[in-house]
């Protein structure tokens, strides 16, 4: 019963099969989408099992909630984030809660996330987006569509790579993808896919996938390393790198050992770029599905622009309405979409479902946020108006939890959301997004969620302020 006394009393699909148990994803590309339609079925709190494990999952707003009590819960680190760990060791995502590297690389890079560490982001976001434009001018003008996922990854990386270590990648002088985001999707594919089957016999049912993730790993490290070693002999100028490099905990006076450097730096090129490409992708979508929602959104942008050539910080900031078109983008296809958590002791979830400490559930945000009891009948239907401040006030808290929950929420937050929301405004003004009518919205899973095959037509728009 690994932790839950009262587990046969949590629903689970009717058909088991022997061994395989109802196998993590029935699909095993698509396992939050098919859990999503398992929760449907089965309801706020279910299970499924494989390999002889039982998952529990929990979606309903007030179980949630409940597991967003700090002082009774706490992450944790298993499944998909588990099998991070060779990749991405003890750094920020992937580190245990007892682990000492987690508090002293947040305590040193948390003030890399401050409001004046965005201003000083804010020029090099802007510059990297120019590469974006540049490209889709060309595209536009050789009468050819856009391919927004691949886009919106070269952007993202670009910038996590540009703002916290100085690097060029130069994703948009290439035709592919950078062999470092080849790399990286393999690891989190190859994550994703060792929950598919019993992980004593991955070596042999994945030989070569194994292999190859070994290869991605090393290439993933030996870029690092290149890059950690150029900064050294260089010097910087107070970006994420040097912070990691030359920081020491203020009160401690400890620093990160170079291994640990080395987790973080490919930890926050991993975690840096994939969601926040995801979010621009789903956002570019819905725009492009609803004109009258990216006329208003465009509306405000040259309002609060104005005449700028180019928006300052606070001009980002102001965008109120594009923010709410992200975040509705957040809530329909959260692109990390689902954590988990587990009891810190003995405790009891939403006073019925007994748990040791230690037992874990996963929280699938996906079908949180489409909870009919919190969003409504048209849970489903895209309306960025659930976010303004009166209708976010009436509703219940622990609802909207795209970045996760405590202590070991997303510390790139406010950097996504002022990445995307000065995108979203770039774009929205230079272009109409015109959606291909034969597009129907299919997403691949990797851990994270992505539109897959996504292309758009653009237009310059009539009159440019
Ligand atoms: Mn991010 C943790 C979602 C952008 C760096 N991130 C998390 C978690 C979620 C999440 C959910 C918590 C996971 C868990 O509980 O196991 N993150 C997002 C989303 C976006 C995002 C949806 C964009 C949209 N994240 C970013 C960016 C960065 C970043 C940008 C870096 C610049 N995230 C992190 C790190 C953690 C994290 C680092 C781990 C924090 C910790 O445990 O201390």
């Amino acid at each position: 019963e690994q932790g839950w006394p009262e587990l046969r009393r949590i629903p689970h699909p009717p058909r088991r099969v022997p061994l395989l148990g109802d196998v993590l994803g029935v699909n095993r590309r698509t396992p939050v989408q098919d859990s999503m339609r398992f929760g449907r079925q089965l309801g706020p709190i279910f299970r499924r099992k494989a390999f002889g494990n039982e998952f529990v999952f929990v979606w309903g707003a007030e179980l949630a909630a409940d597991m967003a009590d700090e002082s009774r819960f706490a992450k944790h680190v298993g499944l998909g984030v588990a099998n991070l760990r060779p990749v991405a060791g003890d750094g920020l995502f992937t580190a245990y809660n007892h682990e000492p590297n987690w508090q002293l690389a947040h305590d040193v890079l948390a003030p890399g996330f401050s409001r004046e560490a965005m201003e000083a982001y804010h020029p090099m976001m802007l510059a990297v987006a120019g590469h974006l434009t540049d490209h889709w001018d060309r595209e536009l003008a050789a009468g050819r569509s856009v391919d927004v996922p691949g886009d919106m990854t070269k952007l993202t990386l670009e910038t996590i790579a540009r703002t916290g270590f100085g690097h060029d990648f130069g994703s948009f002088e290439r035709d592919r993808p950078h062999p470092f985001v080849s790399a990286m999707v393999g690891t989190l594919t190859y994550a994703q896919r060792l929950n598919t089957v019993p992980v004593p016999l991955a070596p042999f049912l994945l030989r070569g996938a194994t292999r190859r993730n070994e290869a991605d790993i090393a290439y993933l490290n030996s870029t690092v390393d290149a890059l950690v070693r150029a900064r050294r002999a260089a010097g910087g100028d107070g970006d994420l790198l040097d912070r990691m490099l030359d920081t020491a905990h203020p009160d401690t006076g400890e620093r990160l050992s170079a291994e640990n450097v080395r987790r973080q730096v490919i930890t926050f090129l991993v975690a840096g770029h994939e969601t926040t490409s995801g979010a621009l992708s789903f956002a570019l979508h819905y725009l492009s599905r609803h004109p009258e929602i990216a006329a208003r959104a465009r509306a405000e942008v040259d309002a609060v622009w104005g005449d700028a050539k180019v928006p300052g910080y606070d001009q980002v900031a102001k965008l109120r309405y594009v923010r709410r078109v992200l975040d509705e983008a957040l809530r329909l296809w959260p692109t990390a979409p689902a954590f988990a958590r587990e009891a810190r002791e003995d405790t009891v979830l939403g006073g019925d479902h007994p748990m040791r400490r230690g037992a874990w559930a996963l929280v699938l945000t996906m079908l949180l946020h489409r909870d009919p009891e919190v969003w409504g009948a048209d849970a489903e239907g895209f309306d960025p108006d659930r976010f303004d401040p009166k209708a976010v006030r009436s509703r219940a808290p622990h609802t909207f939890k795209p970045f996760g929950t405590g202590a070991r929420a997303c510390i790139g937050r406010q950097f996504a959301l002022h990445e995307a929301t000065l995108v979203l405004g770039l774009l929205l003004r230079r272009y109409e997004l015109r959606a291909d009518p034969d597009y129907r919205l299919k997403v691949t899973e990797r851990l994270t969620l992505m539109p897959e095959g996504l292309r758009l037509r653009l237009e310059r728009r009539a009159v440019t302020p």
